[in-house]
């Protein structure tokens, strides 16, 4: 700090200099002005004229740079696309598919140890350069963002919930529960971006004549869930093709891992369907465009259920060795997931650079997914014979089986992957995080032929858990449900997601276990069929809460945040296994309504079917521009299994259906 006299000194000082300066500028003015007299007319006129021309030759100069540099932009902005070309990422039509060079394998890599691979020629999926950003996002894709199109509105005042990335731009997300996967907010809690115009997901007048309700023939509702397929296909064809999964209102594709999951996920539907030429196309991508050499980070419970769980099952429907070769190319890839310090595994896997971590959020995976891997890793070892595989997915079973703090054998959601320990104990659900580890206990034991008690031990010890802690009725009808215990308090809410629960235990009574367990089904299956029919637009609702008071006359109450369908499998799937249990054609009379309320409300007639944002307003159901890969790997399936008169398609006793309706066979029991 200057003290106040050199303050005043050095004001003194500057003012003296300025005003130096200002005279000296008066005074080189007045002298300018005074040779400018001193010029003639002529030597005037030619400087001014000079002048003008130098200033116009300035103008004219200038645009021709901005344009050079808008050229320059342009360029940028098309090899950015190029480059996307190049990566195989458009839609290729189908018949022109161009062969692409033979990527980086690691088929021939002679270790376990998937090598950290060079700067692979794919790189990451790119966005386009607007939205460039690193690819940091992990887990499930936010599954809308608000759309851009043209024909489609916000509804106002309805906004989605809206997110900040890194470059400050913001994007409309919704925040949606994986059945055993990660997910991003709290479960369930969503905001989600409307559109108007309810023409849009309609069916059309004449589709809607074909699929009319009534007295129809078995043969009838499986031609409509072929036709319903081949819809789905259509909008997939003709905008995502090779891509993960189709925007069908947008009129473009989602990506996640980059992989082509919608086409893999849905290859044993079209061979089950019978859609030859469909299947044939597929094929084709598969064997030409299809390759695991990416740097993409892949969640391992997703990747395993859908794409090696696909490949598998596909395999053996077909017996073609293309699919045998893709499985064991992605299930190697896999495997870095389970170098862990305590062998359990993270939720990421890396499958170009083999390298896996957890979430960044914390070191826990989720139950679910670390439990429901096994069935695919266990027959890839059966093909392969080489028991890296089964070895590391037993190891995690083995862990979880012993570990402390289950509640009547029902698990806790979270298990830490440095410790190997259940974390945030004390919250139970049947539904997302914890759904599949009860699935895939009994169908391992179906799986293995019936030998592995342990198993079979944790599955029964689980159900009587679920009774026991779990299970409720409302005081209005009496439905049963499962609900949700946190630190000792029932929440009487249940996922879409449970609904899986009365199909599984229909299966385990049908293998012989005990008999309430299928009278606990039958009860169930009528609540999930409630979730259904209580709804106006007849689909029922992602999470359903239970009235255990008569206060309002109702059984089900759905929170805005919950109202939205995305054309999820469970109750489809749970009634498949009903009706081949039982030959009650009730099962079959619900699984058509449902498949009619999704004509109805979610099909989307330039071809796909669309997740909706609203079960209760048949007017608006707020599409939301998403076709999951489950629609056609399950949902199709499961109806089309539903109404076949042939029993012995997929025989519950030669196959199990992995957690994403791929049926893997049941080992005969010499293995
Ligand atoms: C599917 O990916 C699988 O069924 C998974 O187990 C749960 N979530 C979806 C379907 O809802």
């Amino acid at each position: 700090m200057y003290s106040p006299q050199k303050k005043d000194f050095v004001s003194l000082t500057v003012r003296e200099q300025h005003n130096r300066g200002y005279t000296n500028g008066k005074h080189r003015r007045q002298s300018c002005w005074r040779k400018w007299k001193q010029l003639s007319r002529l030597q005037r006129s030619l400087i001014l004229f000079l002048l003008a021309f130098l200033f116009i030759c300035g103008i004219l100069s200038y645009s021709s740079l901005t344009e050079q540099w808008r050229g320059i932009s342009d360029r940028s902005l098309k090899e950015d696309w190029d480059e996307v070309d190049n990566r195989g990422l458009r839609p290729i039509p189908p018949g022109l598919i161009p062969k692409l060079s033979a990527g980086v394998g690691i088929q021939d890599v002679p270790s376990d140890v998937i090598p950290e691979v060079q700067r692979p020629s794919i790189p990451l999926l790119p966005k386009p350069p607007s939205m460039r950003k690193p690819p940091s996002k992990r887990g499930p894709p936010a599954l809308q963002k608000r759309m851009n199109v043209s024909d489609w509105q916000l509804k106002d005042g309805e906004e989605g919930l809206i997110k900040t990335d890194e470059d400050g731009a913001k994007e409309a997300i919704t925040v949606i529960s994986w059945r055993g996967a990660m997910i991003e907010a709290e479960q369930g809690t969503e905001l989600q971006s409307t559109v108007r115009g309810k023409d849009a997901t309609v069916v059309d007048a004449e589709e809607a004549a074909d699929l009319k309700t009534g007295t129809v023939k078995p043969v009838d509702r499986v031609e409509a869930v072929q036709e319903a397929f081949r819809h789905a296909w259509k909008g997939y064809k003709a905008f995502a093709w090779g891509h993960d999964e189709l925007k069908p209102l947008s009129k473009t594709h989602g990506e996640w891992f980059g992989l082509g999951l919608t086409l893999i996920d849905a290859l044993d539907t079209m061979w089950i369907l019978g859609l030859k030429d469909e299947f044939a196309e597929a094929r084709k991508w598969v064997e030409t465009e299809l390759s695991f050499s990416k740097n993409v980070d892949v969640n391992l419970f997703e990747s395993t259920i859908r794409i090696l769980g696909g490949l598998l099952s596909t395999y053996h429907l077909s017996g073609d060795t293309l699919f045998l070769d893709k499985a064991k190319d992605i299930g190697l890839r896999l495997m870095p997931a389970f170098k862990t310090p305590s062998k359990i595994p993270y939720s990421d896997v890396n499958i170009g650079k083999g390298t896996a971590h957890p979430p960044r959020w914390t070191t826990d995976s989720t139950v679910a997914e670390v439990t429901s891997i096994q069935l695919e890793f266990r027959e890839l070892s059966r093909l392969t014979q080489d028991p890296q595989y089964q070895n590391a997915v037993e190891e995690v079973t083995k862990q979880v089986h012993r570990l402390e703090g289950k509640r009547d054998g029902l698990v806790p959601m979270f298990i830490n992957t440095n410790s190997g320990k259940f974390t945030r104990r004390g919250a139970f659900t049947l539904g997302a995080r914890a759904d599949s580890y009860y699935e895939y206990l009994l169908k391992q034991w179906l799986q293995g032929g019936k030998k592995e008690t342990e198993l079979l031990e944790d599955y029964v010890q689980a159900i009587e858990g679920v009774k026991k802690n779990l299970l409720k009725q409302t005081s209005t009808s009496k439905l049963t449900f499962v609900g949700e215990l946190s630190n000792g308090r029932l929440n009487p809410k249940m996922d879409h997601l449970v609904c899986f629960l009365p199909g599984t235990l229909a299966l385990g009574a049908h293998n012989g276990l005990p008999a309430d367990h299928m009278e606990l089904a039958i009860q169930l299956i009528e609540t999930c069929h409630q979730m259904y029919v209580q709804m106006e637009t007849g689909l029922s609702p992602e999470i359903a809460h239970f009235n255990l008071q008569n206060h309002n006359g109702r059984d089900i109450d759905v929170k805005p945040a919950d109202r939205h369908n995305l054309l999820r499998p469970e109750t489809v799937e749970s009634l498949f296994y009903m009706y081949r249990f039982t030959k009650d054609s009730k099962y079959r009379d619900w699984g058509w309504e449902i498949l009619q309320s999704f004509n109805k409300h979610t099909r989307v007639p330039s071809g796909g079917y669309t997740s909706i944002g609203n079960v209760r307003d048949p007017l608006n159901p707020a599409p939301r521009d998403k076709m999951e890969s489950f629609f056609l790997s399950e949902t199709l399936k499961y109806f089309f299994l539903l109404f076949s008169d042939d029993t012995e398609l997929i025989s519950l006793d030669k196959y199990v259906f992995n957690t994403e309706a791929h049926p893997l066979p049941i080992w005969p029991s010499a293995s």
